[in-house]
């Protein structure tokens, strides 16, 4: 593609047309503007003396890089409110707005200790907190991950969530969407502006009713930076 060889090579030596192959390009990077695509046919089959080749398809896909590996805590309340579907647990602040320290407990719902834990996502890239956590209604909790950048840096954060998000970069409340919504992938869209170093981004999910999770990426295509659970 654009004059660099990505490789995929079908090896053929039919007598037929026959729907024959297909060739993964892996991930490329597309520039804004035309990309070429060139495909090189060497022939002709020795049994034929000809050759033939066409396309059937051919199909681009994003590369959603998810931020899979999180430590997360909770639950803790998330109370409604008279007079609104909306619940209010985004605006109590649980002690991992205070501090991020991965070996405290603290109390949650129920008065029940809580304490972080490291979980992994399926391929979905879905945090999927209802499963993770009891009670699992008109509760939140959060979710922390610590990215590693090369230099000051402004990112494209994007993140699904269901139900309210609020989102903290290095301990500042950068974004918060308060709402009752199932989650899909890329549903808000955040600039994170990075420090050199070690950043800590805490995200909070509260949920009211039903499904409860999130997604999360950062799609950084140079892949300059680690996103890890640990700090
Ligand atoms: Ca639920
Ligand atoms: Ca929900």
């Amino acid at each position: 593609m654009n004059g660099e060889f990505l490789g995929g090579v079908i090896d053929l030596n039919d007598t037929e047309v026959t729907p024959s192959g297909r060739i993964e390009l892996g991930e490329v990077r597309l520039e804004p503007g035309t990309a070429s695509l060139e495909v090189e046919s060497v022939g002709p089959a020795p049994a034929t003396g000809r050759q033939v080749f066409g396309f059937d398809a051919v199909s681009i896909e994003p590369v959603m890089n998810f931020v899979t590996r999180w430590q997360v805590i909770g639950p803790f309340d998330n109370p409604g409110q008279e007079g609104s579907e909306l619940t209010v647990g985004l605006d109590i602040p649980y002690p991992p707005e205070q501090e991020i320290d991965l070996s405290q407990t603290y109390e949650g719902m129920n008065s029940r200790e809580v304490g972080w834990r490291l979980i992994e996502t399926d391929e979905s890239g879905y945090v999927n907190l209802d499963a993770l956590f009891t009670p699992n209604e008109l509760s939140c909790v959060y979710g922390a991950v610590w990215i590693e950048s090369p230099d000051a840096r402004v990112v494209d954060c994007l993140l699904g969530s269901d139900d309210w998000v609020g989102l903290w970069l290095n301990g500042e409340r950068v974004h918060e969407h308060v709402l009752h919504r199932p989650a899909e992938p890329d549903q808000d869209h955040v600039r994170l502006s990075l420090r050199k170093g070690v950043n800590t981004l805490l995200i909070k999910v509260g949920d009211d009713y039903g499904g409860w999770g999130y997604y999360l990426r950062i799609p950084d295509p140079d892949g300059v930076l680690v996103i890890r659970p640990t700090p």
